[in-house]
């Protein structure tokens, strides 16, 4: 059996067809309110990747009143999803200017087929992929609880509304949800049960993702 230091340094190792090092590219799925930055802020320490969060990218812009921020504000303080092109600019920037990562927990982002297409194709460019998918499943009632609490701390506006909140739910179902469907397509989604203490779900969480850089 190899210690997981001994793994991570032969997976860095293994080049890719056009020869690069292989990254390990996660993305972070499931319902706003599902834990996917709770965990991310644990997974990269772990796993010693860049988190990209399209949310606290969006949340960093509009605390620097910057145009990009006023027009995502107006689009998030509804529950809707912030237009694709932006979203896609933003993001892509913030890859670019971290050239020299080992690989991207990607948290909240994609959140439509178009942006899962610009990922791709992004990834694609420089011969690499999207290693998995995995989807955290919380129950809607559970989340509206979770997100209303962290309204009495966090000051988020989106949080603060329960009709907003569930706008957020519709759009993950009506919109989001077939992004998992796209990954399915290249067998690499997982689903684990995000309800449960925070360590318990970070354990579910590694099993699955340890399991599939093995099987990379
Ligand atoms: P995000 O910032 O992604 O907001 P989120 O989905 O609410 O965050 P997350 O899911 O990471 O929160 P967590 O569960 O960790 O997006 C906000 C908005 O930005 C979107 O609505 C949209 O308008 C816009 N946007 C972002 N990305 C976009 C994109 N790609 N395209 C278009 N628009 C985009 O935390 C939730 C709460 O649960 C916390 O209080 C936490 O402490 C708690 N919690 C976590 N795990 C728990 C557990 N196991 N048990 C109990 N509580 C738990």
């Amino acid at each position: 059996m190899l210690s997981l230091e001994s793994f991570f340094s032969k997976f860095f190792k293994k080049k890719n067809l056009t020869g690069q090092t292989a990254m390990i590219n996660l993305i972070l799925f499931g319902p706003p309110g599902s834990g996917k930055g709770t965990q991310a802020a644990q997974l990269v320490e772990k796993y010693n990747l860049l988190h990209i969060s399209t949310g606290d990218l969006f949340r960093s812009e509009i605390g620097n009143k910057t145009a990009l921020g006023i027009e995502a504000k107006s689009y998030m303080d509804k529950g809707a999803l912030v237009p694709d092109e932006v979203t896609i600019n933003m993001l892509k920037k913030k890859v670019k200017e971290n050239p020299d990562v080992k690989g991207y927990i990607f948290d909240g982002f994609p959140r439509t087929i178009p942006q899962a297409e610009a990922l791709d194709t992004m990834l694609m460019a420089d011969g690499q992929a999207i290693t998995s998918l995995v989807t955290l499943n919380v129950d809607d009632e559970e989340i509206v609880a979770r997100l209303l609490n962290r309204a009495k701390t966090s000051g988020r506006s989106d949080d603060a509304n329960e009709g907003v909140i569930r706008n957020r739910l519709s759009v993950y179902k009506e919109t989001t949800a077939v992004v998992a469907r796209h990954y399915d397509k290249k067998d690499k989604t997982h689903t684990i049960n995000g309800v449960g203490t925070i360590d318990e779900v970070f354990g579910r969480l590694t099993e699955v993702i340890d399991r599939a850089l093995v099987a990379v």
